[in-house]
């Protein structure tokens, strides 16, 4: 793997994809030079929802939490790219869409922490993309490929 080869888990969560903004997420990605490596549309059961969410059992949030991200589909994704996990956080925002900078994903689209569009993994959190892609990937579902703008992304290609 060279060094451009880090991979994230993202997902358009319910109400990114209600209020049609799958295609407006994607192309930020695909803008900034970050290649696509896997993506599916599907609703989260209950079972999934919590693995996904666990480390947020306790929190009174946490049942509405997940009624939310079950409640209609989610776009999930797998992004390749330098640096992939961080880059991806810095696009999305803070947690909060209000704290947002205009110009990230929750800053331009987002006005309420409930419903804040997507998910990405967290750079600090050791290990979470890994994580987060094989819980919702199997691995034949990913795919190795070298998008061709990619050369022109990078000066050391
Ligand atoms: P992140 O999505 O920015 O990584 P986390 O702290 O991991 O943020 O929280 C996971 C998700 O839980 C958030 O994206 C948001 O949907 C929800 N959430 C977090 N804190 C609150 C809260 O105080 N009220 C309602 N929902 C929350």
């Amino acid at each position: 793997m060279s060094h451009h080869d880090e991979r994230t888990f993202v997902m358009v969560k319910p109400d990114g994809v209600n209020r049609g903004l799958i295609g407006e997420i994607v192309s930020r990605f695909e803008d900034r030079g970050l290649q696509l490596v896997g993506a599916k549309f599907i609703q989260i059961d209950e079972e999934l929802a919590h693995e996904h969410y666990g480390e947020h059992a306790d929190k009174p949030f946490f049942d509405g939490l997940v009624e939310f991200i079950t409640s209609d589909p989610v776009f999930a994704m797998v992004w390749e790219g330098a640096d992939a996990t961080r880059q991806v956080r810095a696009m999305v925002g803070e947690t909060d869409p209000a704290e947002s900078a205009p110009g990230t994903i929750r800053g331009d689209f987002g006005l309420d922490l409930g419903h804040n569009v997507i998910h990405a993994s967290d750079h600090e959190d050791e290990g979470a993309n890994v994580r987060e892609i094989d819980l919702f990937f199997d691995d034949e579902e990913l795919v190795d490929w070298t998008r061709s703008g990619t050369t022109w992304v990078y000066e050391d290609v």
